[in-house]
């Protein structure tokens, strides 16, 4: 029976466990990477962990998120984050080098290697063939340590790619029609593997988008095979050595498979406020657009911001529609600077951002009360543009662009007379130079690391109770995200190594009194719909709920990252053993858990008791023996320091 490409690398990479679908397995992580709003808190704990020297092939901390120095505070981070990493063997990439995905892709992505990175978007890296996986900070600490990583043995399912894009249409309309298809909770639990006629016609950067994008699948990662189009993005970055060939077996039995026949795609758009939310651009219609922005991970390669110079060339941006660019990496930058579109985008109007996540995450360019933005980024949760009442729609960047001069939604084939300006050729050179990416130390032990006033400690994690009895502070829908739980701002994200301070924001989203009322009540339990803190890597947001007292969250499902988040930090993630029960519990109601060391250690369900009802439901804990010895010792940090000393 042949392989998928998924099942090879992860074999080849196989620590412990058995490669079953559902069991826990580890594998060995050869690269990291880190961004600056998860990477203070991953770099406190790699220094917990007391390690001298990362012990990956290459680990790389990026700073790409916190941009806007509104105060000291960022600044501060990027001082530690750059100290430490030359301390203790790390490449840094300065601010200014570009998104972390995008440089990551251009400058580091290896076929067949692994990559753990304390960011969701991490399967950036499955456009070249990596088995590329985002985690939080702790795991990724660990990692650089060179601890396995755990991760459920995923299902394996196959996109089959036929035919070839039409013009106008691009590789994000394939990934806003697998989110259609398969919505934002399709993927949990499998790798996306892409296979067919179709994938040669499509680039590197072009795969990159789509597996980018894998991540709002809720998929533990997405992949392509490496194969010509690999070795020439690869030779055009300088870097041919580094290519391999790779694919699946032929006879590869996957556990599930689409197939997506790319001549048949139309221009598509995820509307507010989920990204599966999708429908064409022709039947949303041509509704009036005041912001557009262009850039994030998911589509501000080379290729993408030439299309959008084309669209833009001697034009000029509607009168009532706000455009910005920022270009995914400084070679990106360059290149389009040394060729003149960038001279193209400026003169048509454009506001052109540095490059880095930019208004992805929030950090500026708001949009206006009740405006629509437009957007090539991956996520239009609520509000996390940094204003709550605007929509945001995702397409792909030549739709943004014609939608730009337009002032309404439009795609490049209804607004273009001439698709053929959207022919770009991808470089056989791109412009190299590495002299924002700088190199550790090679003796860390003299270097000193900088902790600014902003760099405080993480909270104390205490021991798992054997018994708890808390009422419930909040019960939630389907896909809340961790925008909802933590939400991260121009405002918050200058915090994210404070933890009291976000915690006041914590699931504000959901009900502002929440971080009043749970700090009263001590301790308490959320309940929750299917696929609970879906989104982000961040582990801010299993951290403030744990500074509030949140002992357990009972959900209907969780979203896979969160739910390591949950774990890692001694909290309980509880699923219904029959969903009904949710709609028994209601806000209020007092809960209680005897007996919790024996049911965590030895159960896969057990009972809670509603104690307001007079009644009781059963609950699911789905976790490995060491998740369960995790739990009990209050995160891995403790779970991590016992086994130490338990070996000592
Ligand atoms: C995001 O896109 O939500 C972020 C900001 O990149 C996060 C990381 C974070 O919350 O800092 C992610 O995707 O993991
Ligand atoms: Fe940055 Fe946005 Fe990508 Fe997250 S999704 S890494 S915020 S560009």
């Amino acid at each position: 029976m042949g392989q998928t490409l998924t099942n090879k690398i992860l074999a080849n990479h196989l620590v412990s466990g058995e490669m079953t679908p559902g069991e826990e397995i580890s594998i060995g992580i050869d690269y990291t990477l880190t961004q600056d709003s998860t990477g203070t808190m991953a770099y406190l704990q790699f220094e917990a962990l007391g390690i001298d020297k990362v012990r990956t092939k290459r680990s790389i901390a990026y700073i790409d998120h916190n941009m806007l120095q509104s105060g000291f505070e960022n600044a501060d981070d990027h001082n530690y984050i750059m100290s430490v990493a030359n301390k203790h063997g790390i490449y840094a990439s300065r601010p200014g080098n570009g998104i972390c995905h995008q440089v990551n892709l251009e400058r580091f992505g290896v076929p067949g290697a692994t990559l753990l990175g304390s960011d969701s978007h991490t399967p950036t890296g499955g456009g070249i063939g990596m088995l590329a996986i985002g985690a939080g900070g702790l795991d990724v600490a660990v990692a650089m340590g060179g601890g396995p990583y755990h991760l459920t043995c995923p299902e394996v399912l196959n996109v089959e790619l036929t035919g070839s894009l039409q013009p106008g249409v691009s590789a994000k309309d394939v990934i806003l029609e697998v989110l259609r298809r398969l919505s934002v909770k399709g993927g949990v639990g499998k790798v996306i593997e892409y296979t067919g006629e179709g994938v040669k016609t499509l680039t590197v950067p072009e795969r990159a988008t789509i597996t980018n994008m894998g991540a709002e699948l809720g998929a533990t990662t997405s992949i392509f095979p490496s194969d010509e189009e690999t070795r020439k993005f690869l030779a055009a970055q300088g870097r041919e050595e580094d290519y391999v060939p790779l694919a699946a077996d032929p006879d590869a039995v996957y556990d599930d498979k689409i197939v997506i026949d790319l001549s048949e795609l139309t221009p598509l758009a995820a509307k507010p406020h989920m990204p599966d939310n999708v429908e064409t651009v022709k039947d949303i219609g041509p509704i009036k657009v005041d912001q557009v922005c262009i850039g994030s991970c998911t589509n501000s390669s080379y290729r993408d911001l030439m299309r959008v110079a084309a669209i833009l060339k001697g034009k000029t941006v509607h009168p009532d529609t706000s455009l910005t660019i920022s270009p995914g990496s400084k070679q990106v930058m360059n290149m389009l600077a040394q060729n003149g579109a960038l001279s193209d985008m400026i003169d048509a109007g454009a506001r052109i951002l540095e490059s880095a996540c930019g208004p992805c995450i929030g950090m500026g360019q708001s949009p206006a009360t009740d405006a629509v933005s437009v957007r090539t980024f991956n996520r239009n949760f609520y509000g996390r543009s940094g204003t709550p009442s605007a929509n945001v729609y995702l397409v792909s960047p030549e739709t943004a662009a014609v939608t730009a001069l337009a002032g309404h939604l439009t795609d490049a084939p209804e607004a273009l007379e001439d698709l053929s300006i959207l022919d770009v050729d991808m470089p056989e050179e791109f412009v190299v130079n590495d002299n924002m990416i700088i190199p550790p130390a090679e003796d860390g032990s003299q270097v000193e690391v900088k902790r600014g006033p902003n760099i405080k400690p993480f909270p104390e994690h205490h021991a798992l109770p054997n018994d708890i009895k808390a009422p419930v502070l909040l019960k939630m829908e389907d896909n809340i995200t961790t925008d909802h739980i933590m939400p991260s701002n121009a405002k918050l994200l200058p915090y994210r190594s404070n933890i009291p301070y976000l915690a006041e924001f914590c699931l504000t989203p959901v009900d502002e009194t929440f971080p009043e009322r749970a700090k009263a009540a001590q301790s308490c339990f959320l309940v929750a719909g299917e696929n609970y803190g879906q989104g982000s890597s961040r582990e801010h947001a299993a951290l403030a709920p744990l500074y509030l007292g949140v002992r357990g969250v009972i959900a209907k499902s969780f979203a896979r990252i969160h739910m390591d988040n949950l774990i890692n930090n001694g909290i309980l993630p509880l699923t219904f053993v029959d969903p009904a029960a949710y709609d028994s519990v209601d806000l209020r109601d007092e809960l209680e858990i005897d007996d919790l060391h024996a049911d965590v250690r030895d159960k896969d369900t057990f009972i809670v008791k509603n104690l307001s009802k007079g009644a009781t439901f059963e609950v699911k804990l789905a976790a490995s023996p060491r998740q369960r010895s995790m739990l009990i010792a209050g995160g891995l940090l403790n779970y991590t320091r016992d086994q130490a000393q338990q070996s000592a």
